[in-house]
């Protein structure tokens, strides 16, 4: 369906200025469209979601209706505004609107003066990412898990996406894996440590919280001018999670030397700075409330979560390239072999992190 008519739907008016799309997300389709109202500049992201990944996007929406409204209750007054999203009410009056071909699409204001970052190279920067996720975290710890719906089953299950690679491997449904073995001898050498937490998870080692499940930095809006964090946004999978994976899928994104489908993985790498500047503010908010397992594992949740990635990438390259948006034929590979890459050098330098994790644990 055409942008315009969803605007109509969404009871969006003003003047129409035009729309950008915005290529940060490797699921949605997400734009932003600008108004001009009574001489006054206003923005709204509208979305379509991805039908093949998120298999019952209502669900969805009611999970962000009542995560964002347990969120906004919590927030002071002043910051009621720009501290969560505000999404907006089809003319159903429902959040979200099916159109005629069965396309899913969603919207939200555009939160006034905000920014996202895809890289962090001000440590006091990614500190204060750092301090925004652990907060959600703790905003989010008298949520009442049960209520949640399970957007996408086993997301950070590790065991069933090793077992799902296999599978894949065993089906070679377009002639790949001739040409991944390295990358899938890799993979199979650090199995073990890759569902490490889910083995624990498994013996009651490790409590299940709620949590966001993609802790990309760009998923932290910043105010443009102060660069003061306002709101963590892409609430797509909260869901029952360790706080492990939201601390490690940070890591892996945001304390990677390149971004994470660097095609020269000699500029790959954990930039051990980075990572104490994030654990500092992550570490900062959630110590009193995590138990020593929680902490212990958060080191080992930046190795498992970019081994997971690596799985995901290298499963949907042999697959044919079902599940990401790629921006070139080899997309997928070449994100694989970045994050084995960095999970590499995560594994070199597990002690020094561990030793990072805790100076701000004590
Ligand atoms: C996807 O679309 P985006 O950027 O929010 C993916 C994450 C991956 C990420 C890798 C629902 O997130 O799990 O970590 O790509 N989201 C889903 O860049 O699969
Ligand atoms: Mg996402």
């Amino acid at each position: 369906m055409e942008l315009t008519g969803i605007y109509k739907i969404f009871g969006i008016d003003g003047e129409y200025v035009g729309y950008e799309v915005l290529k940060n997300g490797n699921i949605n389709k997400t734009y932003r469209a600008d108004f001009r109202e009574n001489g006054i500049d206003k923005s709204y992201i509208i979305q379509n979601i991805n039908t093949y990944v998120f298999k019952k996007p209502e669900y969805i929406m009611e999970n962000i209706n009542g995560v964002t409204k347990h969120l906004y209750d919590k927030l002071p007054d002043n910051k009621k505004e720009r501290g969560v999203l505000h999404y907006l009410k089809a003319s159903d009056g429902k959040n979200y609107y099916i159109d005629d071909e069965g396309g899913f699409w969603r919207g939200y204001g555009f939160v006034p003066n905000s920014v996202t970052y895809d890289s962090f190279d001000d440590p006091a920067l990614f500190e204060a990412a750092g301090a925004a996720f652990g907060e959600f975290q703790l905003l989010l710890s008298d949520y009442d898990a049960s209520t949640l719906k399970e957007i996408i089953p086993g997301f950070h299950d590790t065991k069933a996406r090793y077992k799902k690679l296999f599978e894949t491997i065993e089906k070679d449904p377009v002639g790949r894996v001739k040409t991944v073995q390295p990358e899938i001898e890799f993979l199979k050498e650090n199995r073990a440590l890759g569902e490490a937490l889910v083995d624990m998870l498994e013996k009651d080692e490790l409590p299940l919280r709620v949590t966001h499940n993609d802790t990309k930095g760009n998923n932290i809006l910043f105010d443009k001018d102060t660069n003061e964090t306002l709101a963590v946004i892409d609430l797509d999978t909260v869901m029952p999670g360790l706080v492990a994976y939201d601390f490690g899928d940070a890591i892996r994104f945001g304390a990677n030397y390149s971004d994470e489908d660097e095609p020269d993985i000699s500029k790959t790498g954990l930039d051990l700075k980075k990572f104490e500047a994030f654990t500092k503010g992550f570490v900062g908010k959630i110590k009193d409330s995590a138990t020593e397992n929680e902490l212990k594992t958060l080191s080992l949740g930046a190795i498992v979560m970019t081994v997971e990635l690596a799985v995901r990438f290298l499963d949907d390259y042999i697959d044919g390239d079902k599940y990401f948006k790629l921006n070139y034929p080899e997309h997928n590979i070449v994100r694989t072999r970045c994050q084995i890459a960095l999970a590499k050098d995560m594994i070199a330098k597990r002690g020094e992190m561990d030793k990072i994790v805790e100076k701000y644990a004590n």
